[in-house]
């Protein structure tokens, strides 16, 4: 068991070091997967628990405790900084963030202003609250990248092809530029508190970019991305860089600022070790769905994981994707004991 934070194995491979062991955690591992998590949110809206102290840290804990994974991430949502400004949204059950008016116009924009820490203050109390309770377990934060934050504000809602995002874009690149700009200082700013707070890595989640070619990515979503890791990168933590069907971006996400870039499961990590470029480790990619076979289908689709993890410059085993919610815990946690049984050497 990791004591302290300067042997988390999660932080060596994230370096580029050799760890112990291959470090895992999954995205979404705090959520509807696991019972106790159904139970604490009974009747309380997501929003509401992400603003409250006390079940932002035990939610937090929850799969820590259960699975033993190498590293936390703190219990938000990509949209909870917009909230804090004021932004008229709310999260959906069944649907995900939906916006009273979607942002379309430059008037509009006025309403996203800076991040004071006081707009944020419960929710920075539970990441020092956290890092504190953790321990030698390492407290990953977040935020939204701009692109996928734009993609929710100007639709509205989750969107399949995000058409009035990407009509933005192109007839209007000065507004959209001006728009994105707001939401980089709103998303550096949330990372620069979370890590000041304690956190000892941050992920910035593009979901969302793989809509976007490569050249479009470059142009309209990357500088932006680049300004909200550069944010931090005073603060000397980890930067992961996440995004779904990013193969063709992989080496631009790179290059964006990342230390740690994440992979889903449509490129293998020995392939993307290529597109990455050197130097930096990857964090992936196992197909979330393979969680719903028997046993030892996952546990041989992980050992491929791992194996091909090995090209890597430091890996951090993670699914592609998020958990789903109707996936057993108990394979997670069969998963996580399968990666820390893997032999390094
Ligand atoms: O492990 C954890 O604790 C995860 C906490 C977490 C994170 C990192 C949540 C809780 N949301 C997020 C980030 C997030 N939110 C992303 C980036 C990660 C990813 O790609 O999965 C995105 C795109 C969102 C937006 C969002 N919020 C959606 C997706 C909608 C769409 O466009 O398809 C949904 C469904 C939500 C709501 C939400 N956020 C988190 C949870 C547990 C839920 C479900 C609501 C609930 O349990 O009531």
């Amino acid at each position: 068991m990791t004591t302290t934070l300067s042997e988390s194995p999660f932080l060596a491979a994230c370096r580029g070091q050799t760890p112990a062991h291959v470090p895992v955690w999954f995205m979404r591992q705090a959520g509807r997967s696991l019972p106790e998590y159904r139970a604490i949110r009974e009747g309380v809206a997501m929003l509401d628990s992400c603003f409250t102290t006390d079940l932002v840290v035990e939610i937090t804990m929850q799969p820590v405790r259960r699975h033993g994974v190498d590293a936390a991430i703190f219990f938000s949502d990509i949209v909870v900084p917009l909230k804090a400004i004021g932004v008229d949204l709310d999260i959906v059950a069944g649907v995900g963030p939906v916006v009273a008016e979607p942002i379309r116009t430059r008037a509009q924009l006025d309403q996203l202003r800076d991040l004071e820490p006081d707009d944020v203050a419960p929710v920075i109390a539970a990441v020092a609250a956290l890092t504190g309770e953790l321990g030698g377990t390492p407290l990953i934060g977040f935020a939204g990248a701009p692109f996928t934050l734009a993609s929710y504000l100007v639709e509205g809602r989750p969107s399949r092809d995000y058409r009035n995002t990407k009509a933005m874009m192109h007839t209007d690149p000065e507004l959209w530029h001006d728009l994105l700009g707001r939401i980089s200082a709103i998303a550096g700013q949330f990372l620069r508190m979370q890590v000041q707070a304690g956190a000892s890595a941050v992920q910035l989640f593009d979901s969302w970019a793989g809509a976007l070619s490569l050249a479009d990515y470059r142009t309209f979503a990357m500088p932006h991305s680049a300004a909200v890791l550069e944010a931090v990168a005073d603060l000397d933590v980890p930067r992961i860089h996440f995004g779904v069907g990013t193969g063709e971006l992989l080496g631009a996400m790179g290059e964006a600022g990342a230390d740690v870039v994440g992979v889903d499961w449509r490129v293998p990590l020995d392939e993307a070790v290529h597109r990455v470029g050197p130097g930096k480790a990857l964090q992936g990619n196992l197909d979330p769905t393979t969680l719903f076979a028997p046993p030892e289908v996952v546990e041989r689709e992980a050992r491929r994981v791992l194996d091909q993890g090995r090209a890597a410059h430091g890996h951090v085993f993670n699914l592609g994707h998020g958990v789903m919610p109707e996936i057993d815990p108990d394979a997670l946690t069969r998963l996580v004991d399968v990666v820390h049984a893997y032999e390094l050497d």
